[in-house]
């Protein structure tokens, strides 16, 4: 393995009112390429280690959350290569990680990601939460990843298309809306151990996403050929997908971290679906609160100089 190199380039002002104005750019050529090769057998070490949060959504299909807190070269890429540094310049703002996915599509017919938007998933909200997608292998557009330009600054929560249906079993769902008005966190802190996209809360209060498959020439669509050193930064209430069929001979093995400016406050919403990053069980958060209150949880990963 090469030396492990900074930036590659600087990111244009372009590049920074692209993502600002369509919610979602692609930075061509910013990571060199011993970072994915650390990003390649991070990926495998998380692939070959499943935990509790393993899930297999649709075999072949691996989807990990937190896989960096059980593969150190995913730490060490989310510690010391250049993508803090990427978020906070696009963001010209001081930057703290607050969670990473891990999308493994084996080598094959690629399955795809459907419609959605992240934030809601997640127990926080802020105009500053931004999404490093990496992959480590040559994706074409038609396997890599699709927005909806501009969707988010609509000003919508969608409800995420996951968890258990209100309408299936009505007593569980009112156990869960009577701890959620107790001010309880749906999702514990045992949810580290054991967990699926099903355990969740399918919220009725929040709005359905549109069926933007089926409607596509109706929505203004963006997507990339992406090359290994590449990132497809973007914002984390934009409508996205990846398109699944293509048939690649290797596997696509993508690494999205999701990154909190200054703005990012707790939110506990009944629409969680993925746990708390685990530290934070240690604390009481309250809404409202900014995530730069748990400094031991969320340290600043990078700044701008004054
Ligand atoms: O890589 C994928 O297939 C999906 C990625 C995604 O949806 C995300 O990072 O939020």
């Amino acid at each position: 393995m090469g030396q492990l190199s900074g930036l590659v380039r600087d990111i244009t002002d372009d590049e920074i009112d692209r993502y600002h104005r369509d919610g979602a750019v692609l930075l061509k050529g910013v990571i060199g390429p011993e970072w994915i090769e650390v990003l390649a057998e991070g990926l495998e070490h998380a692939n070959n280690h499943p935990d509790g949060m393993s899930a297999g959504v649709a075999e072949p299909l691996r989807i990990d959350q937190f896989p960096a807190s059980h593969s150190p070269l995913l730490k060490q890429f989310l510690d010391q290569s250049p993508v803090a540094e990427i978020v906070g310049t696009v963001l010209n703002a001081p930057v703290r990680f607050y969670m990473d996915q891990m999308f493994y599509k084996p080598a094959g017919k690629i399955s795809p990601s459907s419609w959605h938007q992240d934030t809601c998933y997640y127990n926080v909200q802020g105009h500053q939460l931004a999404r490093a997608w990496i992959c480590a292998d040559p994706t074409p557009r038609n396997a890599s990843l699709e927005v909806v330009r501009g969707s988010h600054l609509w000003n919508v929560t969608y409800r995420p298309p996951v968890g258990m249906d209100p309408a299936d079993d009505p007593e569980a769902a009112q156990a869960l809306e009577d701890d959620f008005a107790a001010g309880k966190i749906l999702i514990g802190r045992e949810a580290h151990e054991h967990w699926t996209y099903f355990d969740s809360f399918l919220d009725p209060g929040l709005p359905q996403l549109p069926d933007i498959e089926a409607a596509k020439d109706s929505f203004d669509i963006m997507g990339w050929d992406y090359q290994p050193g590449d990132v497809i930064l973007f914002h984390g209430d934009i409508l996205h997908a990846a398109l699944g069929g293509a048939e690649l001979p290797h596997p696509r093995r993508s690494h999205a971290s999701l990154w909190a400016g200054p703005d990012v406050t707790y939110l506990k919403r009944r629409s969680q679906a993925i746990p708390d990053p685990l530290p934070l069980y240690d604390y009481t958060p309250e809404n409202g609160q900014s995530l730069g209150e748990f400094p031991e949880v969320f340290p600043i990963a990078w700044a701008p100089e004054d």
